[in-house]
Parts: structure tokens; C-alpha cells; sequence
């Protein structure tokens, strides 16, 4: 094929991909977005946007400040703050900067002025619900994962009382305190009426799996979810270990429900930086190796926070079929290791993992989040089909709708279905 003929049928292949991609909905398997029948807890709009930890975290490379005196300020002048020193002063080319653009422009909103004061205007005659609906038309995302944790005070009372839920949200039950503090985690359970005391024994267990059952019916959870220190071992007599295994994963498999881990998070590297503190570390995956050898009937939803622990990770999931990995989790949710990090999958997964989720905290997110992740998977896919295509292997518009559904949440939902 001459070199003029080969860029004509990439220029296609790619418009074909791209179309494709724009075309199929998204189901975003992990944020921090709530059902708005949750109430105030779902956060949007243009000073969310600029608080949101990400930005702080960038802001504070230029503020001079004490922390507490920005912390003491109020959530506006936060943000004035952060759009002085992150737009004005400084170009707004980091991701998180380049991500709220992205949102106001595909809202419809005119950034050129820089008008901060305009764009709030155009949020205040905004309504939830619509807005809620504008977003995920805008991301194309027809499923939204929440994070529910009966360990937050504010969320508890809520589920506690009862919630007439959108069907568009679906829940996870996220168990980080049980795990990671089960001291004060147990206090908390006997708080709640289950008789969990010192040590693991089968009656303790047998509590603490009556209260993950609880919760998994009240929320009608589609996984567990834990996030985990780099230094996770297993097996060990840790705490942790010990739950897992003789808890958390019986009740997987009684409920027929994967187990989410995310792996590598450092918490509170800066403590002074509160939920924009938190840092990376690789991880030692013999752990999730021997959880994956040791359980065959539990499934395992992963992602990995190191970029260094992505490649290992992959190879895992060619070992192990009750392993599926997803997302570009939070440090790693940036252009340049997104392409390398789905490359690496699909050379060595096909389309057998979940290429993305969005983590959004504030729901306009799901804009950008999404509008960044599919011109990247567009670029991503059209280079493996054109490799296909040099060998005489032409994907059909059927096939590669398929392989994007599948990358897109269909890969998940086969998952979740498949017994293992
Ligand atoms: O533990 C998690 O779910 C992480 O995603 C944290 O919430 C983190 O603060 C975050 O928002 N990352 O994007
Ligand atoms: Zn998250």
C-alpha cells in the first residue's frame, strides 16, 4: 500500500473510530458523584470545579499563604485565589487546569474573556437536576458509580432514612475504615448494634459480614471498594489481611459481587494539604496475585495508582480471569500515561478491561473527564486497527463498535455477569 493510500485509509479509520466513540455511551464505574436524591452532598458547578483537591494542590505551588488562612477563607475566595494564580497568572496547560476548560467550553460557555464573574452567573440559573442530565448528555455516560461509605457521617443518615433513587446511579460500598482502621472501625460497629469484638472470631466475623450484608441491600451495591497503602501484604496476620479473607471475600461470594481494590495510595503525605494531601507508592502486587491464586470464585476489580505497578498489573490479568482492571486512576489520569498506560492493555488484554472511569468529584468533571479520555482511546484504537489493517484484517464499523462497547463498560458488565 503506498504511503499516500495508508494516510487516506488512517484519516478514515480514524473519523470512523472517533465517530464510534463519540456515538457509544460510557458507564463511568468509579466517581465521587452522588445521586441528587442524596441531597447536597453532589457537588457541581464553577467554584467546585476550582476547589475541587486536584486544584489545590497546584495552587499552592504558588500561593504563600499559610494553609489555614486559605482553608479559613470561604469556599469564593478559595476560588478567586486558585483562578488568579492557576488562569491568570499562570496558563492553565496542567490537566486538572486544562479540564475545567475544557467543561465551560463544551457547556457553551465563552472562556476568551476569562470573566469568572460571568461564568458563576451563567451556574446560578442552573437547576441540579437539568444540569445533572446536561452533563451526562455532554460526557456521554448513561451510568454513573457513586462511592457509599457508611462510615460518612453525612452520607449515613441519608441511606439510614431511605432514598427514592435515579437509575442512572448506581452504588459501591466502600469500606476503606473497616479495613484500614478496624480498631476504630469496630467501635463504630458496636455503635451500630453488631457484636464485634477484640480478635477475629467466627462470631465477630459472622458480625462483621452481617453488617456488609446490610449495607449491600440497603445500597443495592453493585461492588466493594477499598483503597489500600502500597505496603498491602497478604497473606498476613494483619488486620487487613484477615478481614479480606475471611470476610470481605465470602461475602463477595455469597452476594455474587466483585471486590474492588485500588492500590497505592500513600494518605496524608502533607497532611497540611487535607484531601489534596495524599501521595503515591508502588505496590508489592504478590498480594493481588495470591488473592487472585487463592480465591478463584471472587472476582477482582483493580487499578493500580504507581505507573510503575501498570505493566505488572497487566500481566496479572492475562494470569488470572477473575481479574479486571480499570481506569487511569487519579495521578495516572493524564494524556501522556493515559495513551502509554491503554497502549500497554491492549497490546497485551485486547479489549478485556475497562479503559477508563472518570473518579469526578464535582459532576461538570464528567465533561471533560470523558471528552479527554475518548480523544485519546480514538488516537490509542485507530493506531491497533491500522496495525490490523497491514495485515489484510479489515475491522468492520460492527466489530469496532463492539471492541468500543466492550472498553466502555461492556467489558465490566460481562464481568460482574460471568461466574468465575
Ligand atoms: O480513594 C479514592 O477513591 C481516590 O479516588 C480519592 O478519592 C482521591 O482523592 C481522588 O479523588 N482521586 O481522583
Ligand atoms: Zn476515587
Amino acid at each position: 500500500m503506498t504511503a499516500q493510500v495508508t494516510e487516506f485509509r488512517r484519516t478514515a479509520l480514524a473519523a470512523q473510530v472517533e465517530r464510534l466513540l463519540q456515538a457509544t455511551p460510557a458507564a463511568d464505574i468509579h466517581t465521587h458523584l452522588y445521586d441528587p436524591a442524596l441531597g447536597g452532598l453532589l457537588l457541581w458547578g464553577i467554584d467546585e470545579l476550582l476547589i475541587y483537591h486536584y486544584m489545590v494542590a497546584e495552587g499552592f505551588r504558588y500561593l504563600d499563604i499559610p494553609y489555614d488562612e486559605f482553608w479559613g477563607m470561604p469556599k469564593l475566595d478559595q476560588a478567586d485565589l486558585l483562578w488568579q494564580h492557576l488562569f491568570l497568572e499562570h496558563s492553565p496547560i496542567s490537566e486538572a487546569c486544562r479540564g475545567v476548560l475544557t467543561t465551560l467550553h463544551r457547556l457553551g460557555l465563552d472562556v476568551k474573556p476569562r470573566d469568572l464573574g460571568a461564568i458563576r452567573q451563567w451556574f446560578a440559573e442552573r437547576h441540579v437536576e437539568s444540569h445533572v442530565t446536561r452533563c451526562m448528555e455532554l460526557a456521554h455516560v448513561d451510568t454513573i458509580y457513586m462511592t457509599n461509605s457508611p462510615f460518612d457521617d453525612v452520607e449515613r443518615p441519608v441511606w439510614l432514612r431511605g432514598v427514592d433513587r435515579d437509575e442512572r446511579f448506581q452504588a459501591a460500598l466502600r469500606i476503606d475504615p473497616l479495613l484500614v482502621d478496624w480498631p476504630n472501625a469496630a467501635l463504630r460497629l458496636v455503635e451500630w448494634g453488631y457484636d464485634v469484638g477484640e480478635g477475629f472470631s467466627d462470631h465477630t466475623l459472622s458480625e462483621v459480614r452481617r453488617f456488609l450484608a446490610d449495607w449491600t441491600r440497603r445500597l443495592a451495591a453493585r461492588y466493594l471498594m477499598v483503597s489500600l497503602p502500597p505496603d498491602f501484604v497478604c497473606p498476613a496476620a494483619t488486620d487487613c489481611a484477615q478481614l479480606v479473607e475471611r470476610a470481605v471475600l465470602p461475602h463477595c461470594r455469597e452476594f455474587g459481587l466483585p471486590f474492588a481494590l485500588m492500590l497505592g495510595v500513600r494518605r496524608s503525605v502533607n497532611p497540611q494539604l487535607r484531601l489534596a494531601g495524599d501521595g503515591v507508592g508502588r505496590s508489592d502486587l504478590s498480594a493481588l496475585s495470591h488473592l487472585c491464586a487463592a480465591f478463584p470464585e471472587n472476582k477482582f476489580l483493580v487499578t493500580v495508582l504507581a505507573r510503575e505497578n501498570q505493566h505488572e498489573l497487566c500481566v496479572l490479568a492475562r494470569k488470572f480471569r477473575n481479574l479486571h482492571i480499570f481506569g487511569c486512576w487519579w495521578f495516572t489520569n493524564v494524556p501522556y500515561l493515559i495513551d502509554e498506560i491503554t497502549r500497554l492493555r491492549l497490546e497485551l488484554l485486547g479489549t478485556s478491561f475497562t479503559a477508563q472511569h472518570s473518579d469526578a468529584r464535582v459532576l461538570d468533571q464528567l465533561i471533560y473527564k470523558w471528552d479527554h479520555t475518548r480523544r485519546l482511546l480514538a488516537s490509542v484504537l485507530t493506531d491497533k486497527y491500522m496495525d490490523l489493517s497491514a495485515t489484510g484484517w479489515e475491522p468492520s464499523a460492527a466489530e469496532i463498535q463492539r471492541d468500543v462497547r466492550a472498553l466502555l463498560g461492556g467489558a465490566f458488565d460481562e464481568f460482574c455477569r460471568r461466574r468465575t
